[in-house]
């Protein structure tokens, strides 16, 4: 049967798969409890839902007897890389939403193997996929917490099937860590985020990209290179095989974007794009830092616009920021003329702040 789940992965685009026959997860509920008393998951109150639900997937599927664990590498998910925001994405969201793709491979093995009952999961799950992944001998969890096959690096999706066979008796031998002494990714990630305990999503550009609705902190705007994820920790690491930075040269999307005043601008211009995840407001506050990150003067004057005529004040207040990190004439006269006018409190303290930059 193991054979034919492995053919049937490979059949279906997967590269590396493996079985982990369900048992305790102590040590990861151990770490896991660890992350979430240290504040480590922000504003992700689910995965303290989880934590106290137990890690166990019997938990939400007590039929479950084996989990097999598949991996996908993103590249190879989308090969073209497509899209003017490529360079402006991490590598996951290079193409189309990734979450339907898998599902539909994972259904594919599912009918040619005809199981019972299976369940195929794809992130945004209550399961720990790093954590089975590990189990199932995989690959390793590195300093910047990835989980890190051999010949496949660190680059790569997760996925599952849970299935009510056993499969295999025995437990696969876990890959031993092969950081060392190494700290390069610690060293690489730009705002503090990544220390020895894990992932701080506080300070995490991922996090703040994809999960945060709000105000990006004062203090982490100045790292914002990316609309959408962040690959930095992984690019660093010798084992990675890492996310290649693609250049799609200083596209037109930026602007596109901040000039998107509407949820119809919004769709007509990232709506076939990954950005489309993160909703009007978040991504065009995210497309303003990044604008004045990656010192695009040529967007003074859209980022002028949006500080004056953008709806919302989340999007207002970004880029007055935007605007005074880029400095010069053009953006000090509408940050000048937009001081008085301003309702809202805490757009007019950016801007007073971006005046004074
Ligand atoms: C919440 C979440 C986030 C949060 C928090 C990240 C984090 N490190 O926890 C944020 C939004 C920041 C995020 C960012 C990213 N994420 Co994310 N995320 C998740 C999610 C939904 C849950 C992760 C979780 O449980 N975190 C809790 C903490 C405690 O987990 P942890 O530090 O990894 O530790 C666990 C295990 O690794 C293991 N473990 C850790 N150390 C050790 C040591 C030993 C010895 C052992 C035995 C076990 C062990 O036990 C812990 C408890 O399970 C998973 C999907 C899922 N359902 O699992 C995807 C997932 C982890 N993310 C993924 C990806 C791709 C990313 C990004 C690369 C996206 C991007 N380019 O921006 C970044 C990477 C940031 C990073 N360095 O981790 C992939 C990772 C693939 C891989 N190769 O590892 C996953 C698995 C989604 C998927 N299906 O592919 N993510
Ligand atoms: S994803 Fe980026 S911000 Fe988050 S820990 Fe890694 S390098 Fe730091
Ligand atoms: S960069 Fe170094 S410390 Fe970080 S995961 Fe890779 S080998 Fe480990």
């Amino acid at each position: 049967m193991i054979d034919a789940v492995r053919e049937a992965a490979y059949r279906n685009g997967f590269q590396a798969v493996s079985v982990w026959p369900v048992g305790s997860l102590a040590h990861e509920q151990t770490l896991l409890q660890r992350w979430l008393d240290l504040g480590y998951s922000a504003g992700m109150t689910y995965l303290q839902r989880h934590a106290a639900r137990g890690l166990d997937p019997r938990a939400l599927f007590p039929w479950a007897r084996a989990v097999v664990v598949l991996l996908v590498r993103w590249d190879s998910l989308h090969r073209c890389q497509e899209g003017p925001w490529a360079d402006l994405v991490a590598s996951y969201a290079r193409g189309p939403d990734y979450h339907p793709v898998i599902m539909r491979k994972l259904g594919g093995i599912i009918r040619e193997l005809r199981f019972d009952k299976a369940a195929a999961q794809v992130d945004a799950t209550a399961l720990p996929e790093r954590a089975l992944a590990h189990r199932a001998g995989l690959g390793w969890i590195g300093r910047n917490r990835f989980l890190i096959h051999p010949e496949l690096g660190g680059d790569l999706c997760i996925a599952e099937l849970v299935v009510d066979s056993t499969l295999q008796e025995a437990e696969p031998e876990p890959q031993i860590p092969l950081c060392g002494e190494c700290t390069a990714c610690i060293d690489a990630c730009p705002t503090g985020a990544l220390t020895r305990e894990g992932v701080d999503a506080r300070r995490c550009l991922s996090y703040h990209t994809t999960q945060n609705r709000g105000i990006i902190p004062l203090d982490l705007r100045e790292s914002l290179t990316t609309l959408m994820g962040c690959d930095l920790c992984l690019q660093a690491c010798p084992h990675g095989n890492a996310a290649v930075p693609v250049d799609a040269g200083a596209s037109g999307f930026l602007g596109l974007l901040l000039a998107a005043r509407t949820r119809d601008d919004f769709l007509a211009c990232a709506g076939n794009s990954p950005v489309a995840y993160c909703k009007r407001e978040a991504a065009v506050r995210s497309a303003a830092v990044v604008a004045a990150t990656r010192r695009r003067d040529d967007l003074v004057q859209v980022l002028g616009e949006a500080t004056a005529g953008d709806p919302s004040p989340l999007v207002r207040g970004h880029a007055a920021w935007a605007l005074g990190r880029l400095g010069g004439s053009a953006a000090r006269a509408v940050l000048a003329r937009r001081h008085g006018t301003e309702p809202e409190p805490w757009v007019r303290s950016e801007i007073a702040a971006a005046l004074e930059a």
